[in-house]
């Protein structure tokens, strides 16, 4: 499908705005203009260890798509897609459809995260939910990222628990900081952990904290959504991580299920 099946707001405004248009103009421009799809982001994956190949993609003759790696918003004025490239790094990639005649695409957007350190292994230390046990343990360091589906294998449900998980580096690392890739997604009863703390440790038995960080609760229903919750810490070096994503436990009182159980669905968890 070349083109949204519902007229989207920026066509409504343009036909709208025809309406204030004199008889003649309105013969020149009477002709509706349609607003492109967004051109499609594919790529192997989301986490990438040195490079990934990415491809853009509208199948709809006559489409220029152009895009941007550098944060900004991309336009007719901005590298134009010409065939499968290579990301080296991590960047938000946004891109842009254009075909004479016809409005613009929204801009697609996608994040992409080189792995700076790979985790060589990880044991949970409370399990998930029979119901959504992702591919186990494994699941939190596969470099896989699950969608807003939250029935994919590749997430991991609690619901009213904490995820306490222990990553081995495999050996001493300098380490600053851990991101947890989790999903929002209020109208199921899932919601982003309220807190995330780490503690380290060289032996796998004596753990020192290392950093934490809480997350307001929220005060609204919100869209559902794929997030990279962030803790940062003086750097130091360790083996041996546990990091305890904390449930947010009860749901909030604005909630449908207000005082019933909140999930909490982590799918992968990285080293800065
Ligand atoms: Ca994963």
């Amino acid at each position: 499908m070349a083109f949204r099946e519902n007229v989207s707001d920026k066509t409504k405004s343009y036909l709208s705005n025809q309406h204030s248009k004199s008889a003649s103009e309105q013969k020149i421009m009477a002709q509706p203009q349609f607003q492109l799809s967004d051109p499609l982001i594919i790529a192997g994956q989301q986490l990438f260890e040195k490079a990934i190949s990415v491809e853009l993609r509208l199948g709809f003759p006559g489409v220029e798509i152009y895009y941007t790696t550098d944060g900004s918003t991309p336009d007719r004025n901005k590298e134009r897609y010409q065939a499968p490239f290579q990301i080296d790094e991590s960047c938000t990639l946004q891109a842009i459809a254009y075909k004479d005649g016809w409005l613009p695409s929204d801009v697609a957007s996608r994040d992409f995260f080189k792995i700076r350190q790979r985790i060589a292994d990880v044991s949970l230390e409370t399990p998930p939910s029979e119901k959504y046990p992702g591919k186990g343990a494994a699941s939190l360091i596969d470099l896989n990222t699950g969608n807003l589906d939250y029935r994919s294998d590749n997430w991991l449900g609690y619901e009213a628990a904490h995820l306490t998980a222990v990553l081995d580096l495999g050996q001493p690392t300098v380490i600053e900081g851990i991101s947890v890739s989790c999903l929002r997604d209020h109208h199921s009863w899932i919601f982003s952990p309220a807190g995330i703390s780490v503690a380290v440790s060289s032996d796998n038995k004596n753990f020192s904290p290392a950093g934490q960080q809480s997350f307001p609760a929220p005060t609204l229903i919100g869209e559902a959504a794929l997030q990279f919750l962030n803790v940062s810490f003086t750097p130091q070096s360790a083996r041996y991580v546990r990091v305890q994503v904390e449930n947010l436990m009860t749901l909030p009182d604005w909630h449908a299920g207000a005082g019933g159980k909140a999930w909490l669905f982590v799918d992968e968890i990285l080293i800065a």
